[in-house]
């Protein structure tokens, strides 16, 4: 009875006070204070469309989808524009990253932003054909293409476009393997593409790093990928153990894909994900890694997947997923100018 009689006290002048500071307060953000983006790509890169012909080092490339399954159908369709959304002002570039610790992207060399490719929510291989050709027109430009998605099947077709280049090894970090042979008939949905990479001649190892929790993967699909040749680093390992046995996995020297999806970060970091999954990294492990492998390998090609913006808290998974792909583009920005 104490208890209620407080509150009821207390809570009624608060609540008049919220509801009117609530119509009174804005919510200004820090692009505004500083010009913000019209019409500009990733971190104020310039945005062309995509398949521009002008000559570039780094392409980044929205694909908002490609083979969804019907059930859920293109979920992380806004993902692209959210990550463009989250960062980024008029001369941002011109700044010193303290993450990086210097310009994000050196002096002499060039980053374009192609926009988003069209896709069609019926015609998957017209996607796929779509997404396939379009990687294949930057590997031959001698750029590297870094991937914003869409779902986590959009690196089937990406990897697909590797085929006349230089076999590649893959890194996915993820919270799921992804080694399901189909998932309701589809061969070429998000959880079957550490599988369908598996089968291409080009790519020569994969390592996946994040596997956690229970909905993974059955037992079978595991003994598959650990039959196939594939090095796991599951969370419980990682955080056990550090990540030096990772980046020891990785040959040196080698064509490095990087397949990320946002759900290997930990939920409290980025929540805006339709799986979930606690245990995951920080965004300083992250980091971590990716530097570490950019010491060892050569990255030729980087997509991050499953953004889904509808759950995002306060635009905050956004802002870390853009800053995760600044942090690629960083690094291999930094591996082109040597
Ligand atoms: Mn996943």
């Amino acid at each position: 009875m104490l208890n209620l009689a407080m509150v009821m006290i207390v809570s009624k002048p608060n609540k008049n006070r919220n509801r009117n500071t609530a119509m009174k307060l804005k919510s200004p953000e820090m692009k505004s204070m500083f010009g913000g983006q019209p019409g500009g790509g990733f971190f104020d890169l310039s945005l062309l469309k995509p398949g521009d012909t002008s000559k570039a080092d780094i392409v980044l490339l929205g694909i908002p989808s490609a083979t969804p399954y019907t059930s859920v159908g293109s979920y992380c369709a806004d993902a692209p524009d959210a990550i463009r959304a989250a960062f980024g002002w008029p001369g941002v570039l011109n700044h010193h990253d303290f993450d990086i610790d210097g310009y994000l992207i050196p002096e002499g060399i060039k980053a374009v932003d192609w926009g988003n490719l069209a896709y069609s929510e019926t015609d998957f291989a017209e996607n796929r054909a779509s997404i396939k050709s379009h990687i294949n027109q930057i590997l031959k430009m001698s750029a590297i293409p870094l991937v914003m998605g869409g779902d986590d099947s959009i690196p089937i077709p990406v990897l697909e476009a590797y085929r006349e280049h230089e076999p590649i090894t893959i890194l996915q970090l993820d919270a799921h393997i992804d080694w399901r042979d189909e998932v309701s008939g589809e061969t070429m949905g998000l959880s079957s593409n550490m599988r369908r990479a598996s089968e291409m001649g080009w790519v020569e190892n994969i390592i996946q790093v994040g596997a956690r929790g229970i909905g993974s993967a059955r037992p079978q699909d595991r003994q598959d990928a650990i039959d196939w040749g594939v090095q796991f680093f599951p969370m419980r390992e990682v955080a056990r153990n550090g990540i030096h046995a990772i980046i020891e996995a990785i040959p040196e020297n080698a064509n490095l894909y990087i397949a990320l999806d946002i759900d290997v970060m930990d939920p409290a970091v980025v929540p805006s994900v339709i799986g979930p999954a606690p245990g995951g990294f920080g965004y300083w492990q992250m980091l971590e890694i990716l530097e570490a492998v950019a010491t060892r390998a050569k990255i030729v090609g980087f997509n991050l997947a499953e953004l889904m913006p509808s759950a995002d808290v306060g635009g905050r998974g956004a802002l870390v997923a853009a800053r995760i792909v600044a942090m690629v583009l960083g690094l291999v920005a930094r591996q082109k100018s040597e």
